[in-house]
């Protein structure tokens, strides 16, 4: 057996279902990535452009390093709906992937060093400063697609990324996976915010995924309907997307949180458990509880079922996050506007509230009722 099939066989072991290794250089596609930083398609994400070079040089990260092995791992295609409405992207349903790859990557780093491979190695999960999906198309784990995704041709969109930098030479396992996007424009046609701007181009400031999950101020009023049932991520490019439907199904590998069991969204805004305890472990941790608060309150106004009029006129008025009473304003004009006490809740909240950004945003919301 050679060092490939190897370090292959120590990753399928560790519980990975997709392999490959690149060597550690600059990706291929690297100039997409600064044209998009130059464009400032990354939104407020200022730390992928403060980690530019790092990230287009993985020997910034690790001088040693000489190939980039990329694992990919299949997660849920379950949807996950919240009793009475309320969508959360399916990557988001369960453990959080961070932790579980993060501790399928220090197994096979662990097995690695005892079959002697050179060390040293360093994991990258998401958030770590790697093009991930250049570096796995580059792999062969799967071909870039119009959504930005990169599709497998089993698994489709619905698999994470993971990589080992690692010092040891090994050959690149560039084989082509089949598979294209052809003529299809799926997703193109399907994003209801209109983020993909050209195939393979996508604008975060106006995707829900980053709108709902990394936008840490207020999400943009015009967007506020378009995000429909979405309160966390956005599955719609993928879902549209024809490739995967015959993925195996994973719904038990990742679980689903006890956050995200049984409870109705109109629970989520006045929660007695502490949102630490709630999403221990779920990656809706990330928005933190003012993020998440706010997005559920937009799509509380979006679903405009009546019962959830009284939780939102709570928080319109005794929401401790600024984020979450602004939010709360502009969906009861939008749900109920034109019902009377919704008219003179907006009016007192906005007399009242000491923020000068959101009183703006309550008259501008009280204008829009009726
Ligand atoms: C920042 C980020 C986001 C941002 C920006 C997304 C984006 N498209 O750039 C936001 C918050 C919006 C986001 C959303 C999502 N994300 Co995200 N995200 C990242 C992160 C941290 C960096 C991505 C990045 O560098 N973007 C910059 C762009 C320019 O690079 P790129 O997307 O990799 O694009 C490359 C190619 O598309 C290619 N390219 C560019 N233009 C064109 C044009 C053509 C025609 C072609 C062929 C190629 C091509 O070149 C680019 C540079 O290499 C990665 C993890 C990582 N470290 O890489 C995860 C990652 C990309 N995200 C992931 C996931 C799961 C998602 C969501 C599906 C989550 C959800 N359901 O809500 C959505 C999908 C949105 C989408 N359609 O892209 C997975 C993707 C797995 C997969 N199978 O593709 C990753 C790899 C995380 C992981 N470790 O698994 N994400």
């Amino acid at each position: 057996m050679d060092r490939l099939q190897e370090l292959e066989e120590h990753a399928r072991e560790v519980g990975f279902d997709l392999f490959g290794v690149a060597p550690a250089a600059p990706p291929r596609e690297g100039a997409r990535f600064e044209a998009w930083l130059e464009a400032g398609h990354h939104a407020d994400m200022d730390w992928l452009a403060r980690n530019r070079d790092r990230i287009l040089d993985p020997r910034l990260t690790l001088p040693e390093a000489r190939s980039v092995v990329v694992l990919g791992l299949g997660h849920s295609r379950e949807p996950v709906e919240l009793p009475g409405g309320g969508r959360v992207a399916r990557y988001a349903a369960g453990r959080d992937y961070h932790n579980v790859m993060g501790r399928m990557l220090r197994k096979l780093a662990r097995r690695l060093a005892d079959a002697g491979f050179t060390g040293p190695a360093r994991q990258i999960v998401d958030a770590g400063p790697l093009l991930e999906r250049s570096h796995a198309a580059q792999a062969g784990l799967g071909f870039q697609s119009k959504a930005a995704n990169l599709l497998h041709p089993e698994f489709g969109p619905w698999f994470f990324l993971a990589e080992l930098l690692i010092a040891e030479e090994l050959e690149p396992t560039n084989a082509p996976t089949y598979g294209s996007c052809g003529t299809c424009t799926a997703c193109l046609d399907a994003c209801p915010t209109d983020a993909l701007l050209q195939p393979g181009v996508l604008d975060s400031a106006r995707c829900i995924s980053y709108q709902t999950i990394e936008n840490k101020g207020p999400i943009p009023p015009e967007m506020h309907e378009s995000i429909g049932e979405w309160v966390f991520g956005c599955d719609i490019c993928s879902e549209v997307c024809p490739w995967g439907n015959d993925a195996p199904d994973l719904s038990e590998r990742f679980g689903l949180h006890d956050a995200l069991r049984d409870r109705p969204l109109i629970t989520w805004l006045e929660d007695p458990v502490p949102f630490k305890e709630r999403y221990q472990g779920s990656p809706l941790q990330r928005p933190k509880r003012a993020g998440l608060a706010r997005n559920a309150a937009i799509v509380l106004g979006n679903i405009g079922d009546s019962s959830s009029q009284g939780v939102l006129l709570r928080a319109l008025s005794f929401d401790p996050d600024a984020l979450v009473r602004e939010a709360a304003g502009h969906s009861l004009a939008r749900a109920f506007g034109e019902d009377v006490e919704t008219q003179r809740a907006l009016e007192e909240a906005s007399s009242a509230e000491q923020d000068a950004r959101v009183q703006r945003e309550l008259l501008a919301a009280r204008e829009h009722c009726d």
